[in-house]
């Protein structure tokens, strides 16, 4: 399973933790409700400072298959000396209105905080990648301070993946020189995020139709299924295991006639099956990893070697200094002088 990078954002903003941070000196000499109005807001995780030492934690148990369970860890902290009466705490998915749970807290006194868990039963929810949102007092009970901190993102990519397979692919070239008649190698990448094997279904389960400039050359490999040449086009068959990918390697040929200064791109393309029946019914293309757009082709420019600029830093080839000249001389005389001295004692 892809264990993507997870972003904790729109937190209360910095006002609330420039505000944190003053109250934390009035919490620290506050025994009893001193008469303000009490602040419920959501620090992000890992903030510490709250009563007794305590750290804040906002997090999820990250990607399942659908139909498992996520736990969401959240933390409440009354940031004013003041105390807070009963209010609801809400747990949401993409926006307010998908509700995973809501909880009561009976109260919290002034400078305290309280840890909640809800468990999220993914059975009816959509495939996809999801944000997941909290947000305190969400009935408006309780009169606070500050009214705009109460809704923060838990998790900004947690993903639900399909009982079934779910393939994309990417495809990098890994050869820089890029001259008429020079070798391309490229990398391709297939990989299943999916909960269900993608199997060898009938027909090809990854295809490179080449473009105009390039020929296939030599034999591709694959670290498992079949990788060949089809009329011209690099053709891949095998099973993806869920969670699990597969790299082909192949090579292709630049034509020696084509013109300084083309760009030749393309891109190969992935057959898989999205609704696990044993047939591929969805076409996605490859992605180049090397650039920031989604799904683009892998792209070369043809320039002839001879125009290519040296690579900047190289350093020229090391010549020994004059006293390296000199040492080399004084050995040079050292040996002959030890050979001419040999030569009587030899004959
Ligand atoms: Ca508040
Ligand atoms: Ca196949
Ligand atoms: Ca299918
Ligand atoms: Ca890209």
């Amino acid at each position: 399973m892809n264990s993507r990078h997870r972003v904790v954002r729109r937190w209360g903003g910095p006002l609330t933790i420039a505000l944190f941070a003053v109250l934390l000196s009035t919490c620290a000499f506050a025994e009893e409700d001193c008469g303000k109005l009490p602040d419920l807001w959501l620090p992000p995780h890992g903030t510490v400072g709250l009563a007794d030492g305590g750290v804040s934690v906002q997090e999820t148990t990250g990607d399942v298959c659908q139909g498992g369970e996520i736990t969401i860890t959240v933390t409440v902290d009354n940031l004013s000396c003041g105390d807070a009466g009963p209010f609801e705490v809400r747990v949401s998915y993409d926006g307010t209105t998908n509700v995973i749970g809501t909880q009561t807290v009976t109260g919290l006194p002034g400078c305290e905080f309280t840890v909640l868990t809800f468990v999220w039963d993914t059975t009816d929810a959509p495939v996809g990648e999801h944000e997941v949102i909290v947000c305190v007092d969400t009935t408006g009970a309780v009169t606070e301070l500050v009214e705009s901190n109460n809704c923060a993102t838990v998790d900004a990519s947690v993903n639900i993946w399909p009982n079934a397979p779910y393939v994309d692919a990417t495809k990098e070239r890994m050869s820089q020189v890029t001259e008429p008649g020079a070798t391309i190698v490229y990398e391709v990448i297939l990989y299943n995020d999916g909960c269900a094997d993608q199997e060898d279904n009938p027909g090809h389960e990854f295809t490179d139709e080449l473009p105009a400039g390039l020929s296939p050359y030599g034999t591709g490999t694959a670290t498992s299924g079949t990788i060949d040449v089809e009329n011209g086009a690099i053709v891949w068959d095998g099973a993806i295991p869920a969670g699990g990918q597969v790299t082909l390697t192949y090579k292709v040929k630049i034509d020696p006639t084509v013109e300084e200064g083309t760009e030749i791109c393309n891109q190969g393309v992935v057959h898989w099956d999205s609704d696990g029946d044993g047939s591929n019914d969805t076409d996605e293309p490859t992605d180049d990893p090397t650039t920031p757009e989604v799904n683009d082709p892998t792209c070369l420019t043809v320039v002839f070697e001879g125009d290519v600029p040296p690579l900047s830093g190289t350093i020229d080839a090391p010549t020994l200094s004059e006293w390296g000249m000199l040492l080399l001389c004084l050995l040079f005389a050292g040996s002959f002088w030890r050979m001419v001295r040999r030569r009587p004692s030899a004959a």
